[in-house]
């Protein structure tokens, strides 16, 4: 289908410079499922020269390009192991959050899951607390994470994008937080979660995501906490409709989530709510297509729900896993569903409008994609 077809005026597709140069909003990218290929090698190297793991079994797994929705879940078991150390958590970060700025993502909201390990003495704080610092680590862009007092802002503001300072081309990046849980966690885990992300509130934790293997656990185990959590307030994201399961797309849909990531498997009764919620939707195109959830391209449901006008998002889930970039996500609708440049660029300015960040941000991304929309003409 081409989902363009109602457009008045097609313009030619943008070609991946132009895409690379657009102004990005990300709104579902796993900081686990970000990491370089490169860097889970080296990790890799490092575990496999201490005895701890076998370098050749994890480099093949590392490398594979096609697997199931199961499979990578193994991988991302394989991931914690590299990566779940403060120095490593810190790490990630900063190399994700340049990789983002680095293709022009102005806004990043990025999740990741709060974890526990004895072993290295983690806390799902002192967790956070690294991915915080890897936050601060970045040197390349400005960073703006955490909420700004009115001075801070003031002295910041006039930077966003690709300023001059001091001779050198400066970029800006907007980063917040999710706080994911994870579908095997527990409800006294899932409420802990939820009350670090209050306590994380002021350094920019925005929300609250459920995710994980979506054939494990049950909704009512997570309800009590994200019930709590949008009652304080905090923006709440469901992967829904990753696998068959009506009742549970249903038990979240009546929910209200700020937004809802996937819907992959929906019945028709799902998409008539869903559309009358009006409740945005991530869309993942390679992850879903790589899991095998949608068969192929060409019966996505993107093109039904951006055809009806409903929100969505093109997002990349996971960049390391999947080789993908948003920019190449962009692309690729624009190649399947016969896009052009300047619906693509409005499709991602109208991202700002589901960010989780507040009214202050929306308003300075509105001036960075207002800038931008004038060199495009
Ligand atoms: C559901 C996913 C996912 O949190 O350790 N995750 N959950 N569906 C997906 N689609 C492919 N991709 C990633 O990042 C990795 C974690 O994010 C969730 C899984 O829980 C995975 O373990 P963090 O930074």
């Amino acid at each position: 289908m081409n989902a363009a077809e109602h457009s008045p005026r097609r313009n030619t597709v943008a070609d991946m410079e132009e895409l690379v140069s657009m102004p990005k909003v990300e709104l579902h990218a796993h900081l686990n499922g970000s990491v370089r290929d490169s860097t889970l090698l080296e990790l890799a190297r490092v575990l496999g020269d201490e005895g701890i793991i076998v370098f050749s079994d994890v480099e093949h797994v590392i490398m594979k390009d096609d697997r199931s929705l199961h499979e990578v879940f193994k991988l991302f078991d394989l991931i914690h192991i590299l990566t779940t150390d403060h120095k490593t958590v810190t790490r990630i970060t900063k190399e994700v959050v340049e990789d983002f700025a680095y293709e022009n993502v102005v806004y990043l909201e990025l999740r990741t899951t709060p974890k526990k390990n004895d072993s290295k003495g983690m806390s799902k704080r002192s967790y956070m607390e690294a991915v915080m610092e890897g936050l601060r680590a970045v040197t390349v862009v400005d960073v703006d994470f955490a909420l700004q007092t009115s001075d801070t802002r003031t002295s910041m503001k006039g930077l966003p994008i690709n300023d001059t300072c001091h001779g050198a081309r400066r970029k800006k990046i907007y980063v917040r937080l999710l706080l994911s849980i994870d579908r095997r966690e527990t409800t006294e885990a899932a409420m802990e979660t939820v009350k670090l992300a209050l306590e994380m509130r002021d350094l920019g934790v925005v929300g609250i995501d459920l995710s994980g293997n979506p054939i494990v656990g049950e909704w009512n185990t997570f309800l009590p906490a994200l019930k709590f959590a949008q009652e304080q307030g905090l923006c709440i994201t469901l992967h829904c409709g990753e696998v068959p399961n009506h009742q549970e797309i249903q038990m979240m849909l009546d929910f209200l989530p700020k937004r809802i990531g996937h819907a992959c498997c929906f019945r028709e009764e799902d998409w008539k709510k869903l559309k009358s919620s009006k409740i945005p939707v991530e869309i993942c195109l390679t992850s879903n297509i790589r899991t095998n959830t949608i068969s192929s391209l060409d019966i996505h449901h993107f093109a039904d729900l951006y055809n009806a006008k409903h929100p969505v998002i093109l997002c990349t889930d996971d960049s390391g896993v999947f080789s993908t970039s948003l920019s190449k996500e962009y692309s690729l609708a624009s190649s399947a569903f016969g896009i052009g440049r300047k619906e693509l660029f409005q499709l991602a300015r109208n991202g700002i409008d589901y960010i989780f960040a507040d009214d202050e941000v929306k308003g300075d991304l509105t001036e960075i994609f207002n800038s931008a929309a004038k060199e495009l003409d």
